[in-house]
């Protein structure tokens, strides 16, 4: 605090974005009198450039907002009335204990499920001390499937997870295929580069059930019906097999696999496939044939397209293009996709094994909830997760939350409509007031997070807490940090010596490679033959029509439409949802509005078996007629009937992974009397 009197002094630190998202800017946060006044890019990250998105420029509206948890609290009212009474931290941690060792005691410790993802994806608030109470305490698993399963799963049975060409390098490419991702929402510090590759001569496509502003920008727009990615990447690998364009050198000395993918494909005509997509055939063939005859062309691989029941089949399948097409080897040739495994990095920090107990998919935490198999879960411990706005079934997710019986624990920076629920909320800090190391996924960036306020009210973080009640459950051990600080360090002194070295004197790690490896060159696959491999009989068996088998669209006369909710401007995930963001809207495609007699601004009923949404519609040529679309990571608040799309999602499982189906929604649309 400045003494009465004195001139407010400013003062800048630089710090690091650790959210869920692949861009991982450098932060410049200006502090006068110790409150943040401005969070800014720095200029001193070439990715970051000195801008940021619009979310995290006004990140102290979340700091300091009234949405804020200050101090621990015990629910007061009935479940979900969000009635709460604040008590010390030691009355909430002994409480929460005292749960723990009862749920032990009498069901097992299999009864306590820790329910985590992507809130903050560093080292330290993610798999360190969380995970030496949960190990140690022999706790159910978490199956961390929400998102980047398929992809991952793909990309690991292929390749291993190689290390993707970087952001720096898509200006070198002469073709970009941009396959279900929208960088101008999800990953902005790509767009310059998109942008210098175009006007290099760059011909771009993209395939996306809507026109994006990258879709816009493109040269060639395939609006592909949601889920039917697998048929046009098939089609694509029949063509370049059966009309004599496959790399057959590469593909003999670097893959393994290539006739199985090659019988799976050839049924694959591009009629076929164009009438399953709803893009036309020559469209297709067009692709294909620019595919093959340019060099560098470059796959970029998101995750729109693994969120259905193809999603792991068609991530492989697109994966595998640049194998067969013979596109490695070259600056700016190859694929793109996530980055995170780039450092190699072993978490040697993190001395406990991971013991055998019961795993839980938490794509089905309603079900898990509601309709237990083998011992019931009494105690859910929340944190880095908003489950009730984000996980599929949200019916049934609050069913579950609602149980009597059962004991939630949530711990985070606001009141989400998780925390509504639970039976104490705990206030954790946000990384503008703890350490972290925050790793991209897009740019291969390692740098440290570090407090550049004092905690917000009583807010703590997570190590702090966890290992607070690994002491509290005589859990502790040897060797363990003793708070955040120390877990800092520990984190630090594990690291391979030269990262480690770095993030102590610069406080960014030099990446590998200089951050822009060529595929084949720099980086190969880190299977176990080096090889990729086209069809993993590991993935092949995992899925339920075999690895590349189409499984047709889940849409019924009743349910027709399909319901996507992809990532938008006014959140990361559900992140920052409490802010007075544009009002949400379902947008729909003039033709699907005009056939129910909707117009602009109309209140609509949004159903299917599962559930029911009340919101209104916005007409826009944006969408492709028969897809409905609407932001991931609303709040309850943000509809009419406080339920969104995940209550209409239903939580049947991706092919590979066990991933979500958040787009495998179909819903019928209708005009509401009342918005009620
Ligand atoms: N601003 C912002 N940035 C974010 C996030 C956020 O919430 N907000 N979330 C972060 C997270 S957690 C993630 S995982 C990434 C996700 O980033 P993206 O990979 O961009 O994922 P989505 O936004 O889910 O979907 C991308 C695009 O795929 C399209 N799509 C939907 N279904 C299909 C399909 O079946 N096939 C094809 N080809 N396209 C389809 C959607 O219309 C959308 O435009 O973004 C991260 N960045
Ligand atoms: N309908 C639909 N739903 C989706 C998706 C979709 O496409 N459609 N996509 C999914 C995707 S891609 C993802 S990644 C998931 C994301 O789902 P989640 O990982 O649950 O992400 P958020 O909703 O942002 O919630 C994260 C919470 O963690 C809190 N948090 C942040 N940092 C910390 C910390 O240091 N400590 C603690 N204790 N808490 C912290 C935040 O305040 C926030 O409330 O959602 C999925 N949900
Ligand atoms: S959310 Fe993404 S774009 Fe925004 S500051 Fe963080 S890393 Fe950068
Ligand atoms: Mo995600």
């Amino acid at each position: 605090m400045a003494k009465p009197g004195a001139a407010p002094t400013e003062s800048n630190v630089q710090t690091a974005c650790p959210l869920d998202c692949p861009d991982a800017c450098t932060l410049d946060v200006t502090l006068r009198s110790g409150r943040i006044t401005k969070i800014d890019g720095s200029k001193d990250n070439h990715i970051t450039n000195g801008y940021i998105c619009a979310k995290v420029r006004t990140f102290h509206e979340r700091v300091y907002g009234d949405d804020r948890l200050l101090y621990p609290a015990v629910r007061r009212g009935a479940k979900g009335s969000g009635q709460f009474t604040r008590v010390t931290w030691d009355t909430a941690l002994d409480l929460i204990a005292e749960k723990m060792r009862d749920a032990r005691a009498s069901a097992g410790a299999e009864s306590i499920l820790p329910l985590c993802y992507g809130g903050s994806n560093g080292f330290l608030t993610q798999d360190y001390a969380d995970a030496i109470l949960f190990r140690r305490l022999g706790a159910s698993r978490l199956l961390r499937t929400v998102c980047a399963a398929p992809t991952g799963a793909a990309n690991l049975g292929l390749y291993g997870k190689m290390t993707s060409v970087s952001y720096e390098d898509y200006p070198e490419a002469k073709l970009i295929v941009i396959w279900g991702v929208n960088p101008g929402v999800s990953g902005i510090h790509l767009m310059p580069f998109l942008k210098e590759a175009r006007d290099r001569g760059a011909y771009v496509v993209v395939l996306d059930p809507r026109a994006t502003t990258v879709a816009r920008q493109a040269d060639l727009h395939l609006a592909v019906r949601p889920g039917t990615d697998l048929p046009v990447a098939l089609a694509i690998h029949r063509y370049l097999f059966e009309e004599g364009h496959a790399d057959q050198a590469f593909l003999d000395q670097h893959t393994t696999g290539a006739a199985d993918l090659r019988r799976m494909a050839e049924p694959w005509t591009f009629e076929r496939a164009a009438e399953v997509s709803g893009v036309s055939a020559a469209q297709l063939r067009g692709l294909a044939e620019r595919f093959a005859k340019a060099s560098p062309a470059l796959v970029k691989c998101g995750w729109g397209l693994e969120r259905n029941r193809n999603g792991g089949s068609a991530a492989a399948a697109v994966l595998a293009l640049p194998a067969v097409g013979g596109k490695f080897g070259v600056r700016g040739g190859g694929f793109s996709m996530s980055n995170s495994a780039s450092w190699d990095i072993d978490r040697k920090w993190l001395a406990d094994a991971e013991p055998p107990t019961r795993a839980i998919n938490m794509n089905k935490v309603g079900r898990v909830l509601t309709e237990p198999e083998g011992t019931p879960v009494n105690v859910l411990f929340v944190y880095n997760c908003n489950p009730v706005a984000i996980l599929p079934d949200q019916h049934r997710v609050i069913r579950g939350f609602e149980r009597e019986d059962l004991f939630t624990v949530v711990f985070d920076q606001v009141m989400t409509d998780s925390a509504m629920y639970a039976d104490v909320v705990l206030p954790a800090t946000t990384f503008l007031e703890h350490y972290d190391f925050a790793r991209g996924y897009g740019p291969i960036t390692l740098q440290l997070g570090k407090p550049v306020i004092d905690a917000v009210g009583e807010s703590r973080s997570n190590s702090d807490v966890f290992l607070d009640l690994s002491r509290r459950l005589e859990l502790s051990a040897q060797g363990d940090p003793e708070d955040d600080l120390e877990a800092m360090l520990s984190v630090l002194g594990n690291l391979p010596e030269r990262v480690g070295n770095d993030l102590r004197e610069t406080w960014k790690a030099a990446p590998p490679h200089g951050g822009r490896p060529i595929q084949f060159v720099d980086v190969f696959p880190k299977t176990a033959d080096r090889k990729v491999n086209l069809f993993p009989s590991a993935l092949d068996s995992q899925t339920p029509q075999g690895l590349y088998g189409y499984q047709p669209d889940p849409g019924t006369a009743a349910f027709p439409l399909a319901l996507i909710s992809p990532a938008s401007e006014r959140t990361i995930s559900s992140t920052l949802g409490e802010l007075n963001r544009p009002e949400v809207r379902l947008e729909m495609n003039p033709d699907d509005a005009s056939a129910r007699d909707v117009e602009e601004g109309d209140a609509l009923r949004v159903w299917n078996a599962l559930g029911e949404m009340r919101i209104k519609a916005h007409l826009t040529h944006l969408v492709r007629p028969g897809t409905v679309s609407m932001p991931k990571g609303v709040w309850r608040r943000h509809t009419a009937n406080g339920f969104t799309s995940n209550a209409l999602v239903p939580d049947t499982l991706s092919d590979l992974g066990g991933g979500a189906c958040f787009n495998d929604a179909r819903v019928q649309v209708e005009k509401a009397e009342t918005t009620k």
